[in-house]
């Protein structure tokens, strides 16, 4: 079962660089002296052993980080803008929707990756003063930040898995916790998969639970389902092991035996899993009895009596599952495994900066996001900005490739809203 989000991220946009002067008793006609613009904020997912699911970011439709503040007279840095951070939990995969690129595989806890950079400040005018010009009118806009369409998504793990001998109530039990509909039915091997469900607690904590098929006598060694689903057993924090009291069919003490030996037998790790023991179908007439003697065999062992017809005792095995799922989950924290590799890719942008349309008639555009951008800041009064301008359309290889495309001194072209001429 995979649960699915898409969410926007856009990175803070750098503050711009100011353009200030030096207006002091002593400098009366001081030198340039805008400071810079402040960094973007950053964007960051991160991982949280707190989450299970991607439910808390289905209705979040975007996160933005904050915006570098411009910088300011006296040389005075702008604010930095604040970063976001979006919590998942582990094992989720963040994709780029727009190509399905992967970007990020989050599997350990708190791991940390930056998704979506923010802009750099723009340099304020005090860095452009040369020989020639000491009184420069120009500051650097701030560089926009970056955004993504992300695709997060997240396999499923169950935290509790139910186990026990076939027809003991397991896939009834989770058909009632939560809204998965495994099929029931009164004949052994029913479930041959195991149906995954959220539960939800009243206090709003949840885990992912699962049924499993029912294990038999000689199941470690691959009998009846066999090893197919122990292996999903291994993942879960905690076992929920149901157990049909009803005598009608089974010996209880019997069944609660077997079934710890067929899990030992497959893997010694599995008995030390935290289990919690549901008497189950205590609606049934000659429960009680069961019980009682179950009770005397195993004295020290906690009980939780329930029907999981009648829907009864169910909270309290959901409370003592969580309580057990919350401490191992602390306990994973603290003794990361060190078997799984960490795999953290970076994306890096294959779609090139810009495009060179030809109008026709010696007029060309460029169709560029980034430039776009850049020309909103761009004040084309001012001829040092747009000279500034035009160098970085150079440096960025858009004269090239207009060159390239067949322009010709005297040509237009169109960028954003602003129409300049085409020197060779
Ligand atoms: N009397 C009584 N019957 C129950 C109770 N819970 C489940 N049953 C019945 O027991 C039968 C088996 O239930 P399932 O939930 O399919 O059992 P299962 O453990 O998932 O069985 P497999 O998938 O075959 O391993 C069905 O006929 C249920 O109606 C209960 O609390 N009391
Ligand atoms: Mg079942």
């Amino acid at each position: 079962m995979i649960d699915l989000v898409r969410i926007k991220v856009k990175a803070g946009d750098g503050g711009k660089g100011c353009v200030a002067w030096r207006h002091e008793k002593f400098y009366p006609n001081g030198g340039p002296f805008g400071g810079d613009g402040g960094k973007g904020g950053d964007v960051f997912i991160e991982v949280d052993t707190n989450e299970t699911t991607l439910t808390k970011l289905r209705f979040t439709k975007s996160v933005k980080a904050g915006n570098g503040m411009p910088g300011l007279t006296k040389k005075m840095h702008g604010a930095d803008g604040e970063d976001a951070v979006i919590k998942v939990p582990p094992g989720t995969m963040i994709r780029n929707a727009a190509n399905g690129d992967l970007m990020a595989d989050l599997t350990k806890p708190h791991q940390k990756v930056l998704i979506a950079h923010g802009g750099k400040g723009g340099l304020g005018n005090q860095h452009f003063a040369t020989a020639r010009n000491d009184a420069p009118e120009y500051a650097q806009p701030g560089e926009i930040g970056e955004s993504f369409d992300l695709q997060i998504e997240l396999r499923l793990l169950a935290d509790a898995g139910l186990i026990g001998f076939p027809s003991v109530g397991k896939s009834t039990f989770l058909s009632v916790v939560s809204r998965a509909r495994p099929e029931i039915a009164a004949y052994p091997f029913t479930t041959i998969e195991p149906n995954i469900g959220v539960v939800t607690l009243p206090d709003e904590r949840s885990f992912v639970l699962a049924d499993m098929p029912g294990l038999i006598e000689g199941a470690g060694d691959g009998k009846g389902l066999g090893h197919e689903f122990l292996r999903h057993i291994r993942r879960c924090r905690v076992l929920i092991h149901v157990i049909d009291m009803s005598g009608e069919e089974r010996d209880p003490r019997n069944d609660y035996e077997v079934i710890n030996r067929e899990l030992s037998v497959y893997d010694m790790e599995l008995e030390k899993k935290p289990q919690i023991v549901v008497a189950n179908k205590m609606d049934s007439e000659y429960a009680a009895d069961y019980l009682e003697e179950f009770r005397r065999a195993y004295p020290d062992l906690k009980i939780y009596e329930t029907s999981t017809l009648m829907h009864k005792g169910i909270d309290q095995v959901l409370y003592a599952a969580m309580d057990e799922i919350e401490k191992a989950r602390k306990e994973a924290e603290e003794t990361p495994e060190q078997s799984e590799e960490i795999v953290v890719y970076r994306y890096e942008p294959k779609r090139p900066d810009f495009e060179i349309k030809n109008l026709g008639n010696g007029r060309w555009k460029v169709e560029s996001e980034k430039v776009d951008r850049l020309a909103e800041q761009v004040d084309f009064d001012k001829d040092e900005e747009t000279y500034r301008f035009a160098v970085t359309l150079a440096k960025m290889g858009i004269d090239n490739a207009l060159r390239q495309a067949g322009a010709q001194t005297g040509d237009q072209v169109i960028v954003g809203t602003y129409i300049m001429d085409f020197k060779d």
